[in-house]
């Protein structure tokens, strides 16, 4: 076992019974979400993974570890902290060796799921090709890593912060299967629809399923992605929303804010633009990732 990584009890009690396990990421509660919401709904992200039948496993860096799991305790004083740094692949050994606190991005906590032997990963959203990235070339590091961890994102697309379609033709490049939940079409966060087709659609766990096994027995490297759309009755409206983003990125520009700080700034600015509406949904999406994506984890345990 890799000496930095360290299971809490209920996830090394899974593993050892062979029980699915279902990765959850930390940046979304340090530079997502404002407390208290933020812990709130990682317990309750949790606690409706375990309610379908698998183990959660939130992923973070403290003390010098990579934390498989997080203890009741560990995630309120994770999500109270301040200044807990934001993780990606190129940052994650050098927080781990100055035991810094450190909030894991979707690369980071695919890395982490990977070692720790987990092959799903439940999100908000990920990250993507940054609209005029042709200039700035501002891609997410998630993207790289789809290209080659084998670990599954379940996800409510991406953000229209991002340039959707350069972000699915960077997906189509590099390999990485965009499979719609119960839609033809790729979601946008806030949004349940854009113009841009998924590559597959799925209406079940199991196609799901079975499509990651067979991913994995043809020896494919690399993650999915497995966008399922925010529930109907949170999603806001499509007008509201891209000129809120418009706003936003002007905004941003003006700052002059730049590299891994353009994300959390524009998040925390959609939510201030909508009055906080952003944030409800942004609950809602992730609660229901964790429902789609046990009972993914569930099926796919269940064939092993
Ligand atoms: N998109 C969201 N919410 C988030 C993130 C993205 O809607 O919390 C976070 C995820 O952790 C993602 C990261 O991996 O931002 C991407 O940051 P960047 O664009 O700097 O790669
Ligand atoms: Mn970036």
């Amino acid at each position: 076992m890799n000496q930095y990584l360290a299971f809490s009890e209920e996830v090394s009690k899974a593993k050892e019974q062979g029980r699915p396990v279902v990765a959850l990421e930390s940046t979304i509660i340090s530079h997502g979400m404002p407390y208290p919401q933020n812990v709130e709904t990682a317990r309750e992200v949790e606690q409706i993974i375990r309610d379908h039948g698998a183990v959660p496993a939130t992923i973070a860096i403290m003390d010098g570890k990579i934390k498989i799991g997080l203890s009741d305790d560990e995630l309120e004083s994770f999500g109270q902290a301040e200044g807990v740094a934001k993780v990606s692949r190129r940052d994650l050994p050098y927080i781990v060796a100055t035991e810094q606190k450190g909030a894991t991005t979707v690369a980071a906590t695919m890395i982490c799921a990977e070692l720790a032997a987990i092959e799903t990963f439940v999100t908000g959203g990920i990250g993507g090709v940054h609209r005029g990235a042709e200039a700035s070339m501002d891609i997410s590091a998630d993207l790289e890593e789809l290209a080659k961890t084998n670990v599954a994102v379940i996800c409510a697309g991406a953000k229209s912060i991002l340039d959707l379609g350069l972000t699915m033709e960077y997906l189509e490049t590099k390999g990485v299967p965009v499979i719609g939940y119960e839609t033809d079409v790729l979601p946008a966060f806030y949004t349940r629809t854009t113009p841009f087709p998924v590559n597959f659609r799925a209406d079940e766990p199991d196609t799901v399923a079975l499509s990651l096994k067979a991913k994995r027995d043809l020896g494919l490297s690399g993650g999915a992605v497995i966008a399922n759309p925010i529930p109907e009755a949170y999603a806001l409206a499509e007008e509201e929303i891209s000129a809120v983003i418009s706003q936003a990125l002007e905004e941003a520009e003006a700052g002059g804010i730049t590299g891994k700080d353009v994300t959390p700034f524009m998040l925390a600015k959609v939510k201030e633009l909508t009055g906080g509406k952003s944030l409800d949904a942004n609950i809602a999406l992730v609660k229901h990732n964790a429902h789609v994506g046990a009972d993914i984890a569930v099926k796919l345990g269940a064939m092993d």
